[in-house]
């Protein structure tokens, strides 16, 4: 399908924004290898957002949205905080819930989409932040996991609620003073990934942004068994420069100085033996596609 969604109709090419007519030049929809390296290139990876100057949820946007296997066939669901002021610059649909509501929203459309296009995939993604996905909203992302809803999840971690100032998240690290938190928090981040492991999510990640790689392997690989057997969880660290007190040009060191050995941000990954055997066929076929298409281009 690609394309064929978001093109214009020659009678209104004309009088359609310049913005959209780019759209259509330079999206990736529909490009098989789409990827992280796609950003700064295609359209609807944002070109601009209304994130704070350095913000590293910036670059975990984009990945997120340059790794969707099928843009043109997802649909994502934010929710309020800071993620939620980037939303309407991309041209993914998406939809706004009320905070903390975004898992259960995400399973009515992920099952309404299955009833109305029951011959085609639809992907639904959720991507919010900790305050939203483990405090206020735990109960609908814990359900939408026990009732083996197949879609994605994805928690921006900036270990607070940094939209409304500061205040203390369940992801917040032990120790830690927030701007609207004085009295620091008492007790260690809530292992939201062994959770979501042990309540039946069949990939679950945790790691920062700073390895687009990595990242995009693990957006894809939490799509597509989402998509095939249940679902899926992935925590990004994107620490909030402003409220840890970074310049906007730290935001990358911070990243690399939380993921080392034994600690916060270790990459982690959890896969079930479902998912096991997908991933591993999926791997398996996609080298052969690899090798066929180098004996191809040697003849
Ligand atoms: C139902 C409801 N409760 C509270 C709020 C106020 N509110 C807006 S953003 C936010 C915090 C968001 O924190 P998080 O989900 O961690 O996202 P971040 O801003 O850190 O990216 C809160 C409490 C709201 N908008 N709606
Ligand atoms: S308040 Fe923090 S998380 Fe929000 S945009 Fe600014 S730096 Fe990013
Ligand atoms: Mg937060």
């Amino acid at each position: 399908m690609g394309k064929e969604k978001i093109k214009i109709n020659d009678e209104f090419y004309d009088i359609m924004p310049p913005e959209y007519q780019e759209l259509v030049e330079e999206a990736t929809y529909g490009k098989e290898s789409r990827g992280w390296k796609d950003v700064g290139e295609a359209k609807e990876l944002i070109e601009e957002h209304s994130l704070c100057a350095g913000c590293p949820e910036s670059i975990a946007f984009r990945y997120v949205l340059a790794c969707l296997p099928k843009p043109e066939d997802t649909v994502m669901v934010g929710s309020t905080g800071c993620t939620s002021l980037v939303f309407p610059h991309v041209a993914v649909h998406n939809i706004h819930s009320l905070f903390g509501n975004q898992n259960a929203i995400a399973s009515g459309l992920k099952r309404t989409l299955a009833l109305r296009f029951p011959e085609k995939v639809k992907d639904v993604v959720v991507l919010a932040g900790d305050g939203a996905t483990v405090d206020i909203g735990l109960d609908m992302t814990l359900q939408s996991w026990f009732r083996q809803e197949k879609f994605t999840t994805i928690c921006f971690d900036n270990e607070l609620y940094a939209n409304t100032g500061g205040q203390e998240s369940g992801l917040m690290q032990k120790g830690f003073v927030g701007k609207m938190a004085p009295a620091g928090k008492k007790f260690d981040k809530v292992p939201l990934p062994e959770i979501a492991r042990n309540s039946g999510c069949h990939y679950v990640a945790v790691m920062t942004v700073s390895k687009p790689n990595r990242v995009e392997k693990a957006i894809r690989n939490a799509i597509l068994v989402a998509r095939e057997i249940g679902p899926t969880y992935i925590q990004l660290y994107t620490p909030c420069i402003l409220e840890i007190g970074k310049q906007m040009m730290e935001g990358l060191q911070e990243m690399r100085d939380s993921e080392g050995p034994g600690k916060r941000f270790e990459f982690k990954e959890y896969v079930s033996d479902e998912a096991k055997v997908f991933l591993d066929e999926m791997d398996a076929e996609r080298k052969r596609k690899k090798k066929a298409l180098r004996a191809a281009r040697a003849k």
